[in-house]
């Protein structure tokens, strides 16, 4: 990997020293003192001992990058998935053990503090966490960067189970602020909203001036991104909306009381809440301007950036500003930044289109069509009047210049092409406009990127075949194993340079000791230990005894019939069954553990957690089965959960149709700690089998071109029903009380819905999912064989570091270079 990373000044701290300010932060920053002092006191205490460097690094970095004619980009994201920073700041500037060292001399426990501290849970999965990993990434090269989202004031929902069934609460981040946020009030933004747009006549020439009837205040909360090592600390921008005039103090006197708040609640509502839906289309207006909102706030930034640094001269814009659209959600930008190029800087349509396409570049992380964004024109030309005007623009001369110049006189392919969508209510497509506006679209694995070419822009990749390209995605190691896994960072620290948080494939080092008696049992006796740790989580979370020595086989993520938990619970059934006929059915003991939320609107999905739960509550408590089988559903799966539980994985689910998750980052996470994955030909489970090698991963079921020769003859999954007894004997189980006492149908609609329609095929595919995992079973028993592959996947999966995805972006995408900040 091309890296250039120089030997970063950590922050000569002394254990005495820390001590000190983490006391005099307690006395003076929140006027308490140690006797008194509750455990969230202790944790805002080390916070501001910590940014003490933080914000020294934020203004070295800032100064370094100012006015430089630096090249920068700007990641534009509705989500970012955060989880704790504590944790991961003080692993980052090297201060961990003096911390840990510090608080235990202050007779507290650092572990103890660090659970204080609410998870940053702004986004909803996949892109948001993939989001967060990039910012270190960036940060951790040197890269000028900074992360642009929204500052909401309640993240992804926290999730409850009520008789089984999820229930959504509030999620309280910063009910009593954040450690980590400064608020930057004297470089906020307005936002504009509806309104008319109007035809000026000047000096014989028209223009067009936007008359918008709302303004938004954009007030921007900044949190440091600490590099690895410490050197650059980026900044994650997010923006909060506020009324423009947020008190009308006549209505107030005038005895309006409450109406004199009107305005800032409707404003405020814009940064209010994330949308908790995943991979699905909220189609609301709030959606639409959250999305407005954050484009224009960042790009009003980057402006004026630009202009304090260079001055009205926009020609060089394009050349020091690069953008990048996670998904869709921010493409609203590309006619934003059109608009003021054109109306407000005075550009010809050609030099501003020119300039917005060498800026922007989308990654696409979907292929579903769901969620695939389109917004009725209507609301667009109601919300952004001017920004629809712009879409037509760039939408016509797309089609006359460059599709007609193409295919000239194939009005099919126009249809197919056009960013607006035909029909009884016409519609604009998100992706088709990224894809137009951008210079580089890629998708986030090898099969995705080929299927973005492939199957959802085949056009547009004939018409530009070097704008679709793909980048693998990846994973801070430093949250993913330094911070989640000390066990293990420690022992592989005695065997390969303690860099390897930065340079990942020195843990190829490890290879060689795959077959060593010796470090094959330092190996597992730390997978055993945090075993034993995450018995007690388990405990503590849902009263459910698990023992060590089973298999913890896991699978954590967005509920969604096309990552097939379901699959995993018709499994879990069959071999459940397959106990009660013959008690002595040779069976490694297994705990089957589930972390997923499922968006609210999503009935199948919320279906399927309660179809878990129910069969969970029925088989722990079966003690006919003598604890060979146990299922646990985690509630409230989230990040700082998962950094409990990766590390005490032993299999890790990654089971989707084929050719449906576009890459996947949780089956880079397991793997890199040990898990050996059982999974689908899909997403970048390839990529990782290639790099681990076929005999350390169990690979199943049917491939893209299996999926897509079935969908042709005519996929019947009662056929799959019939034909295999003990499917059939699971499937009907369902439809009784076996699982609901005295309820009998209430799982039945799971049973249904894979009977009657089975859109991602899971009766198909379960059979060899069964046989599969009669592998992991077998594989298991044999000890050395086990280890051996558990310990050449963690030697073997430096391509999923997200320091190389971004060195990708940066060298092929941004063309932009390492800037390390001066000491
Ligand atoms: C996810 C993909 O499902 C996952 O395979 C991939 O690893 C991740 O993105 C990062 O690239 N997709 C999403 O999170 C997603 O599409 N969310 C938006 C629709 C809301």
């Amino acid at each position: 990997m091309a890296t250039n990373l120089s030997a970063a000044p950590q922050p000569q701290l002394t254990v005495p020293q820390f001590k000190e300010s983490v006391l005099k932060h307690l006395h003076s920053t929140l006027g308490t003192y140690e006797e008194k002092a509750s455990q969230q006191a202790w944790n805002q205490a080390i916070a501001a001992a910590i940014n003490e460097f933080v914000y020294d690094g934020v203004s070295r970095t800032r100064k370094t990058h100012a006015g430089k004619g630096t090249r920068a980009v700007h990641y534009l994201s509705l989500e970012f998935l955060m989880g704790r920073l504590m944790s991961n700041n003080l692993q980052n500037l090297g201060l961990y053990e003096i911390a840990d060292a510090a608080m235990t001399d202050l007779g507290q426990s650092l572990s103890d503090i660090l659970e204080e501290e609410p998870d940053m849970a702004l986004g909803n999965g996949g892109l948001g966490r993939l989001a967060a990993c990039f910012i270190d990434s960036m940060a951790t090269l040197s890269l000028p960067a900074i992360g642009y989202g929204i500052h909401y004031e309640h993240g992804l929902f926290r999730q409850e189970f009520y008789k089984g069934r999820q229930v959504e609460r509030p999620d309280e981040w910063r009910e009593f602020g954040s450690s980590w946020e400064i608020c930057r009030p004297e470089s906020q933004q307005t936002v504009k909203l509806y309104g008319y747009v109007e035809t000026v006549y000047e000096q014989g020439q028209s223009r067009k001036v936007w008359r918008p009837s709302r303004t938004l205040r954009a007030i921007p909360w900044d949190i440091p991104i600490v590099g690895y090592g410490g050197q650059n600390v980026n900044i994650l921008r997010l923006w909060e909306s506020r009324a423009d005039k947020f008190f009308d103090w006549d209505v107030f006197n005038s005895g309006g009381y409450l109406d004199a708040y009107a305005e800032s609640v409707q404003a405020e509502t814009v940064s209010k809440v994330l949308y908790p839906n995943d991979e699905t289309e909220a189609g609301k207006e709030l959606r639409l301007i959250q999305q407005y909102f954050f484009s224009a706030a960042s790009i009003a930034d980057v402006m004026r950036r630009y202009k304090s640094a260079h001055g009205n001269d926009l020609s060089k814009f394009a050349e020091l500003n690069a953008m990048q659209l996670n998904d869709t959600h921010p493409a609203i930008a590309i006619p934003e930044l059109m608009r003021i190029l054109v109306d407000e800087e005075g550009f010809t349509w050609h030099d501003a289109w020119t300039m917005t396409r060498a800026t922007f570049a989308y990654t696409n992380h979907t292929l579903l069509p769901e969620a695939l964004e389109r917004w009725p024109l209507k609301l667009i030309e109601k919300v952004l009047p001017r920004h629809m005007e712009i879409i037509f623009e760039i939408n016509s001369r797309f089609l006359q210049d460059e599709v007609e110049a193409k295919w000239p006189g194939d009005d099919a392919v126009k249809r197919k092409l056009s960013i607006i969508e035909e029909g009884s209510a016409q519609m604009v497509r998100m992706g088709n406009l990224s894809a137009v506006g951008s210079h580089t679209v890629n998708g986030v694995a090898q099969i995705h990127s080929e299927l973005v070419k492939k199957d959802l822009f085949p056009e547009l990749n004939a018409l530009w075949p070097t704008k679709f390209t793909n980048v693998t995605n990846g994973i801070t190691p430093r949250r993913w194993m330094k911070a989640c896994n000390p066990r293990l960072s420690s022992l592989i620290e005695k065997h390969v340079d303690a860099d390897w948080p930065r340079y990942l494939e020195k843990l190829s080092g490890l290879k060689a000791l795959a077959d060593d008696a010796a470090f094959q049992k330092d190996y597992m006796a730390v997978k055993q230990a945090n075993k034993e740790d995450f018995v007690k989580v388990i405990r503590e979370l849902t009263g459910i005894e698990v023992s060590a020595d089973a298999i913890f086989d896991v699978q954590i993520k967005r509920l969604h019939e096309y990552k097939r938990q379901h699959l995993n619970l018709l499994h879990i059934m069959a071999l459940y069954r397959r106990l009660l006929i013959d008690p002595n059915y040779d069976l490694h003991p297994r705990v089957f553990i589930f972390g997923a939320k499922a968006a609210p609107g999503y009935r199948l999905a919320k279906e399927i957690i309660f179809a878990i739960n129910k069969v969970a509550e029925k088989i722990n408590n079966d003690v006919r089965i003598n604890n060979k089988l146990k299922v646990v559903f985690l509630p409230n799966y989230r990040v700082s959960l998962a950094e409990k539980l990766i590390p005490a994985s032993d299999v890790s689910e990654q089971i989707s149709l084929a050719g449906k998750e576009a890459s996947g980052t949780g089956n880079m996470k397991l793997a890199l700690n040990g898990a050996i994955t059982i999974g689908t030909m899909d997403g970048a489970n390839i990529e990782i089998a290639e790099e681990a090698g076929t005999d350390n991963v169990v690979i199943f079921g049917m491939e893209v071109d299996d999926v897509e020769a079935l969908l042709a003859k005519g996929y019947q999954p009662a056929d799959y029903y019939r034909s295999n007894d003990e499917l059939k004997a699971v499937l009907d189980w369902l439809d009784g009380d076996f699982f609901t006492p005295g309820e009998p149908g209430l799982l039945s609609e799971v049973k249904r819905n894979l009977i009657e329609s089975d859109s991602f095929m899971v009766l198909a595919d379960f059979e060899a999912y069964s046989e599969a995992q009669k592998k992991i079973d077998t594989l298991y028993r044999d000890k050395k064989a086990w280890a051996r592959a558990a310990i050449m996947n963690t030697a073997s999966l430096a391509k999923f570091n997200s320091d190389r995805s971004i060195q990708d972006y940066a060298e092929n995408i941004w063309h932009i270079k390492a800037v390390p900040a001066k000491s």
